[in-house]
Order: structure tokens, then C-alpha cells, then sequence
């Protein structure tokens, strides 16, 4: 209860934080873009993760003010960077489904990208798989104008909701995100080895790139490439790092 007045007043008050995590090329380690993380820096329960005020953000009707809250912080520190003179070649955002339902957010993305000078191109927006499919033809809708505004568009979590591959084939989409257990037993657990390589493969045929996330060891990242999959992020590259973190361990002024 406590909880939930403290998150309104956070909200008032600007208190969420991003934290940004690495996605690089998997061969050469190179920086294809960053995932924004929200963070709530709580004053006496210390850092609360978004699995626990999400959801609590969905059930208050407060996720729609908290998802264009991470939008902008998130767009402008990418403006920043760029006048810093470093560059994130590509942000992606973590959007609820909830946050899909209202037919304003493309028209807000629109005008966050105008105000922040983003290039729409590197905006990536990310819905996680198992709640998309509970609305397809809603999600179909909403996708298709989101990808009006030239963001690209990545399933989350991909491998643990009910996708039907028809329905697959409707959605706007650039990315599968290959969920990271089944990222966790690879080259340990056969069935964790095919999962991967069959999501690979539907991604490619469905001409769609494919991302892995969690990879925590090598071995992971070189079944993954070899399998095909060009991408990655986890802790065998990096954490989520606050801003000034990531620019000083993964960008360079040019
Ligand atoms: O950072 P962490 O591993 O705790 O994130 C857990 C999950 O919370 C992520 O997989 C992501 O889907 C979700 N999440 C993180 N940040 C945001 C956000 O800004 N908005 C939404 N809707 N979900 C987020
Ligand atoms: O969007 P999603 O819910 O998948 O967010 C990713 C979450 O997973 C983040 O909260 C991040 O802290 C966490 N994470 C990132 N990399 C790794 C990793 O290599 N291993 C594990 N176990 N968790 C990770
Ligand atoms: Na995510
Ligand atoms: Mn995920």
C-alpha cells in the first residue's frame, strides 16, 4: 500500500533511472546498441527492479505515464551521447503490451523522436512474447503503427509465449529476442541446443533478425554464431551500466 503511494510520487517526482546493457556483434564484439533498463532508486528500499513495480505500475493505471517517462530519458540520453560526440548506434525500449492499447502512443512516440532529434531508425521497441498473444489482432494494429514512425520492432522473451507462426507471420516485426533460458544450458542441455537452433532458423526464414539474451559464457556465444545468430547481450559482455558507466567502458569520442 505504502508502495503504491511511493510510486506516484516517484512519478510526480521524475525518480526512475535507466540503466542501459550492451548489445554487440557476437564475432567482433562491436556495439550494435544498448537496452534500456528502468530502475527505481527507492529512498529507503534501495534500487527496486522492474519486476516488481511493472506490474504494479499495469494494475494503477500508471504504466502508460511511467512508459513515456522511459521513452523520453531514454531518447534524450541518447541526444546526449550524440552531442557528446558518442555513439549508440541503435536503443531499444521495453514497452508493456498495456502500454499498446492506447491508440495516442504512436502519435507520443512521434513527438518524443521530433523533440529529441532521433532518428526513428534507432529506436527499437521491444513487447514481450507470452502477453502479445493474448491480442493478437489489438498487437497487429498497434505494431503496424508504430512501424509507420520508422522505429523497428523486437519480440522479447521469444520461445516462452504460444506464438502460432501464422499469426507470426502478420506482425510487423525486425527481431526475435531468443529468451535466456534457453540461452542458460546451451552446449549443456541438447534440448536447450535445439530450441536455439529452431528459433534461429524460424527468424530467418520469416526474414527476421535474431538476438540471444543472457549469454553469461563464451561457449554460449560461439554455439549461438555458429547457429547463426548475429547478436547478444549479457553478463559475458556487460551488466546494465548507468549512463556515464557505458560511455566510459563502451564508447569513444570520434
Ligand atoms: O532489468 P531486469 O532484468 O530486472 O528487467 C526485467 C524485465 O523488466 C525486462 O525483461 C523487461 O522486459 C522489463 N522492463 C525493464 N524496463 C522496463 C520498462 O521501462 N518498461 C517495461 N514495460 N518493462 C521493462
Ligand atoms: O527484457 P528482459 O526481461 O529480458 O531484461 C533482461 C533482464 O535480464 C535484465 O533485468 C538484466 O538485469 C538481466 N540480465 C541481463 N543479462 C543477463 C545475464 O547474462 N544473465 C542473467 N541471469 N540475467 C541477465
Ligand atoms: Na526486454
Ligand atoms: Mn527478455
Amino acid at each position: 500500500l505504502h508502495l503504491e503511494h511511493d510510486l506516484r510520487l516517484a512519478l510526480q517526482r521524475d525518480e526512475f533511472i535507466l540503466h542501459y546493457q550492451p548489445q554487440v556483434d557476437l564475432t567482433t564484439g562491436a556495439l550494435m546498441g544498448v537496452e534500456a533498463l528502468c530502475r527505481w532508486p527507492h529512498p529507503t528500499l534501495g534500487m527496486l527492479l522492474p519486476s516488481l513495480f511493472i506490474p504494479m505500475a499495469e494494475e494503477l493505471g500508471l504504466i502508460d505515464e511511467l512508459g513515456l517517462k522511459v521513452l523520453e530519458l531514454g531518447c534524450r540520453q541518447m541526444a546526449t551521447w550524440d552531442a557528446a560526440g558518442l555513439y549508440v548506434p541503435r536503443l531499444a525500449i521495453n514497452l508493456s503490451v498495456r502500454e499498446l492499447e492506447r491508440s495516442e502512443l504512436p502519435g507520443q512516440i512521434a513527438e518524443i523522436l521530433a523533440c529529441t532529434g532521433l532518428d526513428p531508425k534507432r529506436l527499437e521497441l521491444e513487447v514481450t512474447e507470452s502477453k502479445l498473444m493474448r491480442q493478437a489482432d489489438m498487437a497487429i494494429f498497434a505494431l503496424n503503427a508504430m512501424r509507420t514512425l520508422g522505429v523497428t520492432l523486437a519480440i522479447d522473451d521469444f520461445g516462452t509465449g504460444y506464438s502460432s507462426l501464422s499469426y507470426l507471420k502478420r506482425l510487423p516485426l525486425n527481431r526475435l529476442k531468443i529468451d535466456r533460458s534457453f540461452v542458460e544450458g546451451l552446449t549443456q542441455d541438447v534440448n536447450d541446443d535445439s530450441i536455439a537452433r529452431a528459433i534461429i532458423a524460424l527468424a530467418h526464414t520469416l526474414g527476421l533478425e535474431v538476438l540471444a539474451e543472457g549469454i553469461e559464457v563464451r561457449e554460449q556465444a560461439d554455439f549461438l554464431f555458429r547457429e547463426g545468430c548475429v547478436e547478444g547481450q549479457g553478463y559475458l559482455y556487460d551488466r546494465p551500466l548507468m549512463p556515464d558507466e557505458l560511455a566510459a567502458h563502451w564508447l569513444k569520442a570520434s
